[in-house]
């Protein structure tokens, strides 16, 4: 059964009474205190609309002095609580589990400070990432991570699960891009670690443990990132393998010959696919041809003074440089020559660039539509990782459609288990079958989405005891109530040593 069904609602949380709606009217306003149906239940529902809760108040802040007022209040009086941001998490983190308040942050979205000389930018939370991407766009820079919730999902969302996305390839995770943070204690405490330099070793680093602790250690309320220039060169390829193989020697190949310039290596097999052209509008197959077992797109970016081919562009202001494209087009045609590749198409203008990157960040909407799905976000060795889906597919036989994809080049693979209803006998044949397969190759059972609700008990798969204990110690420490996105993340036997 899911984790969803088993937990069991902690009996010395308290629940909101009409004290306490006036309570949050006083600080927030009638504006930021939302009860109406309609807003409680998007609010209440993930957005694979596989995990519900049924809380029946939502507070929006607008600073953080607010949130401070707000978890101070909540913690006198024993109210749980589940921060919330763009709602895109996939491991049922970001809604409550049972009658949780829900702080959700939207409309802490300012943008404070943006250092042109440095790039480094200082933002609320609740910032939506596209929109973090235009300003920077006009800025001449880009955000260090990509993903394709962009136009949801919020930074706060975004440090609070470590999120890893589309370009982690290039610019790393968000422990290194994130310079500083500010985080409101259970206890309302304000905790400024705002900081802008590059270089801190003055004690612990303690943004980091709120950099993918998923809501659970305080509330995230503005985020100072350091962004990279934006290079004058993007090129893009989708390219065909036929078998994974193949794709495991391209990445090899991709990271010797294009080295400094490589952005993006990502992978989707046949079966994800087939799902986008099946369940999306408007696109086609890129290479249509033939058949193919395996798509691979690769990204390139790098500066470049050759900025004379102005109709062939990617980005609007961004032309293509022929230098870094010479460089992709070699690659290729090496590549066919080889056999490593199939067939393969390079984006001539910004459309084709958008409708390739469209198939691959359209997979997880595809399998939405497709019907029920359960998704495993795992770091694998990139040899072993297609073994797993292998063995999957036999276990399952006709019962479900094993879907592959990820970003190979951190060794991150999407293993998505698409059916037509939930279903307790194929979810025994799947779990724990495919977090002992991970443990054994000592893989993550959560590369980058989290553990949240989903896997809150199944952290032992990637964590040791002693690493769970002394988590367990820092959620005490922190949140001595246990009031914050309560049943997640640790497991309850963990937390259910902490008061409540
Ligand atoms: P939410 O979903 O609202 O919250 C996520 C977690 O963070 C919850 O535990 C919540 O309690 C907590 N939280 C939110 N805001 C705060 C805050 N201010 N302070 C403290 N805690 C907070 N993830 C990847 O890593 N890579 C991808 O490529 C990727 N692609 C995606 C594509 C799609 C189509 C979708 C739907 C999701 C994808 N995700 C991906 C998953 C998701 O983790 C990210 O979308 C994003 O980081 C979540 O941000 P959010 O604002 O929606 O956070
Ligand atoms: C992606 O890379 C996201 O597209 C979602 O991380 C992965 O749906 C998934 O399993
Ligand atoms: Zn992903």
């Amino acid at each position: 059964a899911s984790a969803a069904s088993t937990t069991v609602r902690n009996q010395s949380f308290s629940s909101i009474n009409s004290d306490d709606i006036s309570y949050f009217k006083k600080i927030l306003g009638e504006r930021g205190v939302v009860q109406e149906e309609e807003k409680l239940d998007d609010a209440n529902t993930d957005w694979m609309r596989k995990y519900k809760g049924s809380s029946k108040l939502m507070l929006q802040p607008r600073s953080t002095e607010e949130v401070s007022r707000i978890l101070h209040y909540c913690n006198s009086r024993c109210l749980a609580v589940v921060p919330q941001g763009g709602n895109t998490g996939l491991v049922g983190g970001s809604v409550p589990v049972f009658d949780e308040v829900i702080i959700n942050v939207s409309s802490m979205n300012n943008i404070l400070t943006f250092d042109k000389d440095s790039g480094i930018m200082v933002c609320e939370a609740g910032c939506i990432l596209e929109n973090l991407i235009s300003f920077l766009d006009n800025e001449g820079y880009i955000m260090p991570l990509d993903l394709g919730a962009k136009g949801s999902c919020q930074i706060g969302g975004n440090v609070s699960t470590n999120a890893g996305g589309l370009r982690l390839i290039r610019y790393g995770s968000l422990h290194g891009s994130v310079l500083g943070l500010e985080a409101v204690l259970a206890n309302g405490t304000v905790l400024d670690m705002l900081g802008t330099l590059r270089k801190d070793n003055t004690g612990y680093d303690l943004k980091h443990l709120f950099i993918g602790s998923e809501g659970s250690l305080g509330i995230i309320t503005k985020v100072s990132i350091l962004t990279p220039p934006r290079l004058s060169s993007v090129n893009l390829a989708f390219l065909a393998c036929k078998d994974y193989t193949s794709c495991q020697k391209l990445l090899s190949e991709a990271k010797r010959k294009l080295g400094e310039i490589l952005s993006a290596f990502e992978f989707l097999d046949i079966k994800a696919m087939d799902l986008v052209l099946k369940h999306l509008d408007g696109l086609r197959d890129p290479l249509p041809s033939s058949m193919h077992n395996f798509y691979i797109l690769i990204e390139t970016t790098g500066s470049s003074e050759s900025h004379d081919n102005l109709s062939n562009c990617y980005f609007e202001s961004v032309p293509f440089s022929h230098i870094t494209r010479e460089k992709l087009e070699a690659f290729l045609l090496e590549s066919m020559e080889s056999g490593l590749v199939t067939d393969g198409a390079l984006a001539q203008d910004i459309n084709q660039a958008s409708s390739f990157w469209r198939i691959r960040e359209g997979v997880p909407e595809a399998l939405m539509k497709a019907g029920a799905v359960y998704k495993y976000d795992l770091s694998l060795p990139p040899e072993k990782m297609y073994d797993l889906v292998e063995e999957m597919r036999e276990r399952l036989g006709d019962a479900a459609n094993v879907v592959a994809y990820g970003h190979l080049g951190d060794g991150n693979l999407h293993l998505n288990i698409s059916t037509q209803q939930y279903n307790n006998s194929i979810l025994s044949k799947i779990e724990p079958f495919v977090y002992e397969w991970t443990s054994k190759q000592r893989g993550s059972i959560s590369a980058e989405h989290g553990l949240g609700l989903m896997k809150a008990d199944k952290i032992h798969y990637s964590k040791s005891a002693e690493t769970v204990q002394l988590m367990a110690a820092i959620k005490r420490l922190l949140d001595p109530n246990g009031i914050l996105n309560p049943y997640k993340v640790l497991p309850m036997s963990v937390l259910s040593q902490i008061g409540g």
